[in-house]
């Protein structure tokens, strides 16, 4: 869709684009790491199932109709003959992404690449680039070689840096030698033969992938969109306008970083009351482009300011959507870690009210945080960081309240023995459950009962990188963690979590069984012991939800400097200060 370019009323926010960025999603994550257990099934119609929807599906049971997050019964419908493999346990599909992080993070020299979620990674290859397109013999461009290794020349591949690399969104001839355009084109032709070569890679692993490639993250993550499955698409927009018409064909829903809330307050500002009488959810009126927002009369960086502000909520959130509406998005790359941030196990009740539930329900909960710190953090038998902080969030059932309604969270310390290695899991969890987490349930939950528990969240953070292992952010500056140069990485690692693209794979945990947005789902009975499965997830959720607007749950206020804190986050806050001279 083109639209017509407005002589902008305000000035439009500045884009920067002296990044190269490429954005990487694999096809139907969850099922095609079944499919490599399982061969055979990659020639039948495959769904993901988690409760009562598909996680994903496979491509051949896409071709049939089925999409991802259906319902199972509807799916079964469109597809009898749909083969059903249960994805509760993302043990699998942690292994699988945490193997092609590795690889990818072989391909970088800077090691900013960035995980979102599980199957997403972003990769700032500005200086791949930069270096390649120096070498470039201009007189012979369809015989260039790009290298992939300062040290060894020969290792690389060839490449016809005339042309781009698969699809192309935006202009499709090539900016003239002369004009001020053809070293930026350059550069993103660059960028495309070398998502292909590791598009390449990853497929002799196994996998098949998508890519984006642009000058920012937003940018390149929706042209990535363009062309799935096993494909990928550059954006090639060197002016202002040829950047906004992009963003323009964009409902504003599915712009990473702006969340459901903003949404639907812009759509009810800026759209005409719905039309009682049309049950049609698609129906023009319900459809709010990026395109009616950002030329709409009434909107400006402080109108959306205005519009937007909550108590709590994040700060320049006007700014910022005003930016992003127009393509800018100036966050970067996050360097490489191995160590997630944080790891959070949850599950979602209708109403839990016994004290035995709770303590059943924790013990689960603790029982496989436990494993899967182990997983993310053991190496080789020995710890590569501990976290410092547990924290518990709870959260009553109330089908009519917003998801969040209630949330409260408590933190505290994580004691030394829950790290302790050669005492059976099993001992640990069970002692985490009781001396940890049901202390902290009274204390957010007071009373005897009448609880009417909806959510149980318990998360481990605040990493400590154990000296001497571990490669990412963070590590290996120094003795034991208390080198302070290591500290102050460690802390920036902490807050980092509360910009708009948090790193946070393990919401994808969240996600797999809760919808995580700002509203509540229809639930349904699931089985006998009052656990509730979701009907409905939004598309495009999961690792989205990173991009949301912040949840500002658990926000503290510090009381040296007056910034709010996340709870988790106060010690290593309180830490900051100690050391200011
Ligand atoms: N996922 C989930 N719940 C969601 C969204 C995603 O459990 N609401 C899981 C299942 C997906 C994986 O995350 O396999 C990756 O999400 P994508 O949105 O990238 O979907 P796919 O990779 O499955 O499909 P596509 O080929 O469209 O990328
Ligand atoms: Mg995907
Ligand atoms: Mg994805």
């Amino acid at each position: 869709m083109t639209q017509i370019m407005n002589t902008p009323r305000l000035k439009p926010p500045r884009r920067e684009d002296g990044r190269i960025i490429i954005h990487f999603d694999y096809d139907c994550f969850y099922a095609q790491v079944i499919e490599n257990q399982q061969p055979a099934l990659k020639f039948l119609p495959l769904g993901i199932k988690q409760k009562s929807i598909l996680a994903t599906c496979n491509y051949v049971a896409r071709r049939a109709g089925v999409n991802k997050l259906m319902g199972i019964s509807d799916a079964k419908k469109v597809c009898p003959e749909l083969i059903l493999v249960d994805g509760e346990d993302l043990s699998a599909f942690r292994d699988v992404s945490k193997k092609m992080y590795r690889l990818l993070r072989s391909f970088s020299w800077n090691r900013k690449l960035e995980r979102l979620g599980l199957d997403e990674y972003f990769m700032d290859v500005t200086d791949m680039v930069d270096y390649n397109v120096e070498l470039l013999n201009r007189n012979a461009l369809d015989q260039s070689f790009f290298c992939l290794s300062k040290d060894d020349p020969e290792q690389g591949f060839t490449y016809d840096a005339s042309s781009v690399a698969g699809c192309v969104y935006g202009s499709t001839v090539s900016p003239g030698q002369d004009s001020t355009s053809h070293t930026q084109y350059l550069r993103l032709v660059a960028a495309s033969h070398l998502a292909r070569y590791t598009r390449m890679q990853i497929e002799e692993q196994g996998y098949t992938s998508a890519a984006g490639i642009s000058t920012n993250k937003l940018l390149a993550k929706l042209v990535g969109n363009l062309h799935k499955p096993r494909n990928q698409t550059t954006l090639l927009a060197f002016t202002d306008e040829e950047v906004w018409s992009f963003m323009d064909t964009h409902q504003l829903r599915k712009i990473p970083g702006i969340g459901s809330r903003t949404t639907s307050i812009l759509k009810s500002h800026l759209l005409p009351p719905p039309n009682l009488d049309s049950n049609d959810e698609d129906s023009p009126k319900e459809a709010l482009t990026a395109y009616l927002v950002r030329t709409h009369p009434a909107v400006s960086p402080s109108s959306l300011e205005r519009l937007l502000f909550a108590p709590g909520a994040e700060r320049g959130l006007g700014e910022k959507t005003w930016s992003l509406l127009h393509g800018v998005d100036n966050s970067a790359v996050k360097p490489a870690s191995d160590v997630p941030t944080q790891i959070s196990i949850e599950d979602t009740y209708q109403g839990l009210d016994e004290p035995n539930e709770i303590s059943t329900q924790l013990k689960l909960l603790s029982a496989s945080l436990l494993r899967r710190m182990h997983i993310d953090l053991v190496e080789e038998g020995r710890w590569i960081a501990q976290p410092k902080t547990m924290r518990l969030t709870t959260r009553p059932y109330r089908r009519d309240k917003p998801y969040n309604w209630n949330r409260a969270s408590r933190s505290v310390s994580l004691p030394g023995w829950a790290c302790g290695l050669g005492i059976p899991n099993e001992d640990i969890a069970l002692r985490l459950a009781e001396e940890v987490l049901l202390p902290m349930f009274r204390r957010l939950n007071p009373g005897p009962r009448g609880w009417q528990v909806g959510l149980l969240n318990v998360c481990v953070t605040n990493m400590i990188i154990v000296a001497g292992i571990g490669e990412g952010a963070g590590a290996g500056a120094g003795g034991a963690g208390r080198d302070i140069g290591d500290m102050f990485r460690r802390q920036e690692d902490v807050l980092r979590e509360f910009t708009a693209y948090e790193e946070e794979v393990d919401d994808e945990e969240r996600v797999a069984e809760d919808d995580g947005r700002g509203f509540p789902d229809e639930v349904t009975d699931d089985n006998a012991s009052g656990k509730i499965s979701l009907d409905r997830k939004e598309e495009g959720e999961g690792s989205d939800v990173e991009w949301e607007e912040d949840d500002h749950d658990g926000l503290e206020t510090c009381t040296k400097c007056g910034h709010l804190i996340p709870s988790f986050a106060l010690t290593a806050h309180e830490r900051y200060h100690a050391m200011e001279p």
